[in-house]
């Protein structure tokens, strides 16, 4: 099978009910990129790429079009379903830019699957289950508001909340992690405490100190590796890795090093589903739990993240977050993903298992082919 076009689209999310508001910043629509793969068997693959604004990670909605403008015309003729290749070639046409590289290699899984009538849960080893385990989180707000809405969600089923903290006075913080507790802390329920880089060595140190009886991770609480490290040193909270992890280097050495707890692992941040995989490995083989995310997206990401997500040993599966409960409508009418009780049911078609509209989308960015 060859790949014999390459089309981009562009296409606005707005956050329901917005802003979604993390420590750096708020966000009120979110600038996405679709890319559609047609084959000379007739086949097609769809993949996306969702920076969440231009500030939460090296990542924007420009570049990301731009990159795949570089790589595009060298990818026709190439064979989809040689993935590996694949991601030499793109690597061959562009240093970096993994965001960009994901999109294809998420059309590239979806075509594959379509090709052998398999899932793509399938071409990454096999689904473990059917109903994938997701996390609601809590953008950075009101004490009492966030308190609230962390009840509904563990009402509804989540089995994990994810807490955004940061960009306030930490006192702030420190009220909410308490306050949410005391709601939601008889229920079982798991809860990530995320400062997305925008802590303070200094303020994450605080926070723990100040909430040692509630058994949250914390996510990503400050910029460098070095700030991280200095924080795990000296707190008794797991430290769980995210926006550091730029890459599969970079996001498995310090599992294999044992400086970190956990990862939130993001699709596109590495570079796809095949790097996620390989992360998702090392992560088994030193008994790490992870995510299998992304920072946003529609149906195609939220498929994507559901595939791998299926695939990862239960035992060490932190969630699937998806942007679902925060975007307005499906790209795909009948079978979109959606979240219920707290988890996404695995599609069942072959590939990605979802039909997107394309007409939703208007006419492409740019063709290549
Ligand atoms: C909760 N997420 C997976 C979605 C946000 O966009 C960022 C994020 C995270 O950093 O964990
Ligand atoms: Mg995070």
């Amino acid at each position: 099978m060859k790949i014999t076009e390459i089309a981009v689209y562009a296409h606005d999310l707005p956050v329901k009910n917005g802003p979604y508001r993390m420590s750096h910043g708020e966000v009120f629509s979110l600038d996405t990129t679709l890319v559609r793969i047609t084959t000379d068997t007739g086949l097609v693959g769809w993949g996306e790429a969702c920076p969440v604004g231009p500030v939460y990670e090296q990542h924007h909605a420009a570049g990301n079009r731009a990159a795949l403008s570089e790589m595009a015309q060298g990818l026709i003729g190439q064979d989809p379903t040689n993935i590996v290749r694949l991601h030499r070639r793109m690597d061959e046409l562009l240093n970096g830019h993994r965001y960009a590289k994901a999109a294809i290699d998420i059309a590239a899984h979806d075509v594959t699957g379509r090709h052998y009538g398999v899932r793509v849960a399938d071409l990454l080893g096999g689904a473990e289950t059917e109903v994938i385990p997701s996390y609601y989180a809590l953008a950075v707000d009101e004490p009492n508001i966030v308190a609230e809405r962390a009840a509904e969600k563990a009402a509804e089923g989540y089995p994990r909340l994810q807490l955004k903290v940061g960009g306030r006075p930490i006192e702030l913080d420190i009220e909410t992690i308490r306050k949410v507790w005391e709601r939601v802390g008889s229920r079982g329920i798991s809860l990530a405490v995320d400062a997305n880089r925008g802590l303070t060595v200094r303020d994450a140190l605080r926070l723990s100190r100040e909430c040692p009886d509630i058994p949250f991770i914390m996510e990503q609480p400050c910029n460098t590796m070095e700030e991280v490290l200095s924080v795990r040193e000296r707190t008794n909270h797991a430290i769980y890795l995210d926006e550091i992890t730029t890459d599969l280097v970079k996001a498995v050495g310090p599992v294999a090093k044992s400086q970190c707890d956990g990862l939130g692992l993001k699709v596109t941040r590495v570079g796809g589903l095949h790097p996620a995989s390989v992360i998702r490995d090392v992560c088994e083989a030193y008994s790490t739990p992870h995510t299998s995310d992304d920072s946003w997206g529609g149906d195609i990401l939220a498929a994507a993240c559901a595939h791998l997500g299926a695939t990862v040993r239960p035992s060490l599966q932190e969630g699937v977050w998806i942007a679902q409960p925060y975007i307005e409508g499906h790209y795909d009418p009948r079978g979109g993903i959606t979240i219920e009780s707290g988890h996404i049911r695995l599609p069942q078609g072959p590939g990605l298992g979802i039909e997107p509209d394309e007409t939703l989308f208007g006419a492409p960015v740019a063709v290549f082919g």
